[in-house]
């Protein structure tokens, strides 16, 4: 089995495989070790990564970029709509309110959802993985920013399951970057001793993320995580877009908004020119050729200038550095360093501005564009079963306060319960205790909603059904197993309703609301699994079980049934099933349709690709043989054979420009086996007459 740890950037992916001798970025087929985030789609074909950022001048309607952050929102969200007017192909509403996109693909009119989109892309990875290693790839380990709510999450596992990958875990970003950082150190303190705490920054294309992490030997624990999910590099690139719009508009009398080709020019241009400001002072060019109604542009910009304009991006760094330290309830000198990755923090004064802040100079002793990969990789090879690895146990953090809603018998008719803080250790299990006598809601949803990245506060809803009263009327207790699971997902993972028994006392009160007990039973302690709960944090184990009912029964008790070491009362549960409705969620037959639909565009493009090399194939042919002709063959062939041949390679090439552009694959073939038949004697004849002194040194070592 491999193990395989992929980046997916807003803008760039990574791939990272674990090998017996370590971790290893690899290489896709242009050896390139960053595949663009772009899928391009055409009349007969997909190309996904660099070959699709090619196309972006020449099909750029349907060439398809910056659609990271479309996961799991709708059509209507402010992040979506704003986007839209800067995208060159099209957005579009889908039946169920989530986005989607719009393109022409094999000459009609297409949508896909931004999880079929994403699945292109991972396909791509995929193969570029397998190619590397010559073998399957299924599991692998995914990075997502640590910001990601619900919605997001579960629409990236979507995306993974029609690519065909089992993704054994979605880490966040930063937790990566920490387990990269932390599994090869040496010096880390002991598991009594304080621990170190780092704290690792992060700022790609499209987001700025900041965590911070303690570390003793063997473990690391996320101690806060904070973000600005709308800064990143791109902010830069599109503020010198617009000021070069409005100095071309000044001096060339050029509406460059208007024209999308030119806009997209443009930004890559600037790009470039942000990069090459992080290097240099001094004032650098940027030209144009041909930008627009044949004129060529030039402009010039330098650091200073630059850093005036981005001024109000560059406030914004500061917030989410100053929201982590806060949240860890550390102070600046307890922090042992401040490790920075993603691209965008090659921005001089954003660097600046991390060191002045946290009073140290900032560490770039991780890769900046590899790390996240290879903590996948790292994380994937600690989950597989197949490779051996050092210990590393990974405390992650809730990034969103999580709230549990019911009806209620009480006076305002609704129960409240905070199942999830913010920053509480995940993946963990919890088990509240109801007091029911029909079946009944929890309705989850995110309680702050000013943190949340986007408008919509709802995770789901889960019925909890087949309660019935206990025989005597009395309302039965019923116990709801909340978590979040390894990939930061929330659900009500299993009820199950304890009938009452005799000995237990009457200490049960009808109108009694839930009591939150924490789970925090390692399940396995020698090895982590994917389902392992609580992580095995010994401190979790004694956290106490709380009522945190909005109203709740003072005095409530830890419910002795699942008190793990306590002596067992004598209970009869019996599971419940329960009815997830989780938001802007694939319905699961559609997902199966996708999946299906994935493989025979698989399909296609590989027929394509058949197609096409075929044709190259018989290309290639005409050009060496008509070299070959004129040189090495020359002495093979009679006069009357080479120009025959000749004109029938002349009829070649220019059947291949016209009728012969655009045919079925055997038609290539075909046409290939006419002209290596009728090449045929001569090549012999020259092989022969070049064997002949071979076959007599040959000889002659025998003899
Ligand atoms: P995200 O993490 O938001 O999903 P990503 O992972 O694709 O995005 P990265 O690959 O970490 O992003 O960083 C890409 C960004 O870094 C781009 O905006 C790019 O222009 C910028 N960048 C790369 N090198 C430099 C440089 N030398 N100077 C300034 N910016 C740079
Ligand atoms: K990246
Ligand atoms: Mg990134």
């Amino acid at each position: 089995m491999s193990v395989v740890g992929i980046d997916v950037g807003f803008q760039n992916c990574y791939i990272a495989v674990a090998r017996s001798g370590g971790i290893e970025t690899i290489a896709n087929e242009y050896s390139d070790r960053c595949t663009p985030a772009w899928v391009s789609l055409a009349s007969k074909n997909r190309t996904i990564g660099n070959a699709a950022k090619g196309q972006i001048i020449t099909n750029f309607k349907n060439t398809v970029h910056g659609f990271k952050k479309f996961h799991g929102r709708t059509f209507d969200d402010p992040y979506v709509q704003g986007e839209k007017p800067k995208l060159p192909y099209s957005l579009h509403k889908l039946a169920s309110g989530n986005t989607g996109i719009k393109v022409r693909y094999l000459d009609e009119d297409k949508v896909f959802t931004i999880e079929q989109v994403t699945a292109m892309l991972l396909t791509k990875l995929k193969e570029t993985s397998e190619s590397a290693l010559k073998k399957p790839v299924v599991d692998c380990v995914i990075s997502v920013p640590s910001f990601f709510t619900d919605a997001e999450r579960r629409s990236v596992m979507d995306s993974t399951q029609i690519a065909g990958l089992n993704c054994l875990r979605l880490i966040n970003d930063t937790t990566a970057v920490a387990l990269a950082y932390g599994i090869y150190k040496q010096d880390l303190p002991t598991p009594e001793e304080k621990p170190r705490n780092v704290v690792f920054v992060d700022l790609g294309h499209s987001s700025f993320q900041v965590s911070i992490s303690a570390f003793n030997k063997g473990k690391l624990k996320v101690l806060a995580t904070a973000f600005d999910p709308y800064l990143g590099g791109r902010n830069f690139d599109e503020v010198l877009v617009e000021h070069f719009c409005e100095e071309f508009k000044a001096r060339y009398k050029l509406n460059v908004r208007e024209n999308p080709r030119a806009i997209l020019r443009l930004s890559q241009e600037c790009e470039k020119l942000k990069k090459l400001m992080s290097a240099n002072c001094s004032d650098l060019p940027i030209n144009i050729e041909c930008f627009m109604n044949d004129i060529d542009v030039t402009g010039k910009m330098n650091r200073v200038q630059f850093e005036e304009l981005c001024a109000t991006f560059l406030m914004r760094v500061e917030a989410p550095l100053k929201a982590v330290i806060e949240q860890s309830k550390l102070s600046r000198d307890e922090i042992y360093a401040v490790e920075v990755v993603g691209g965008a923090t090659r921005i001089p004064s954003i660097k600046e501005r991390i060191s002045k802040f946290f009073g140290k100079d900032v560490s770039t002793t991780l890769n900046a564009d590899e790390a996240v990969a290879r903590g996948c990789a790292l994380q994937c090879a600690i989950l597989s079963p197949a490779f051996k690895v050092r210990e590393f146990s990974i405390t992650d953090v809730v990034p969103f306060p999580i709230t549990l809603r019911w009806k209620s018998t009480t006076e305002d008719g609704v129960g409240e319960c905070e199942v999830y803080s913010k920053n509480h250790a995940a993946p963990f299990s919890k088990v509240i205790t109801f007091h029911k006598d029909e079946p009944f809601d929890l309705e989850a949803f995110y309680s702050l909603p000013q943190e949340l990245p986007y408008p919509d506060i709802r995770i789901g809803n889960f019925s909890v059904q087949n309660v019935v009263p206990q025989p005597d009327g009395d309302s039965s207790k019923v116990k709801v197993k909340v978590r979040i699971n390894v990939h930061g997902i929330f659900s009500v993972s299993s009820a199950s309703l304890i009938e009452k028994q005799k000995d237990e006392g009457e200490d049960v009160q009808m109108d009694m609301e839930a009591t939150v007990q924490n789970e925090g039973r390692p399940e396995d302690q020698t090895k982590m699994q994917v389902d392992q709960e609580g992580q095995g944090q010994g401190d979790q184990l004694n956290e106490e079980a709380s009522s945190c009912s909005k109203n709740g029964v003072p005095g409530e008790k830890q419910d002795p049934a699942s008190g793990g070491s306590k002596p067992k009362v004598k209970v009869k549960s019996t599971d419940l099933p329960i009815l997830a409705n989780t938001i802007r969620q694939l319905d699961r037959g559609v997902l199966n349709d996708f999946v299906e639909y994935e493989g025979q565009m698989i399909v296609q493009d590989k027929l394509e690709k058949e197609r096409n090399d075929a044709k190259n194939a018989v290309e290639e042919y005409v050009y060496d043989l008509r070299d070959k002709l004129c040189g090495i063959y020359e002495k093979y062939t009679t006069e009357e054979d080479s120009n025959r041949l000749t004109l029938m390679l002349e009829d070649t090439e220019n059947w291949l420009y016209e009728e012969g552009e655009d045919q079925a694959k055997q038609v290539y073939v075909d046409k290939l086996e006419d002209l290596k038949r009728f090449a045929q004697p001569i090549h012999d004849r020259h092989r022969e007459q070049e064997d002949r002194p071979r076959a007599f040194e040959e000889m002659g070592k025998k003899i």
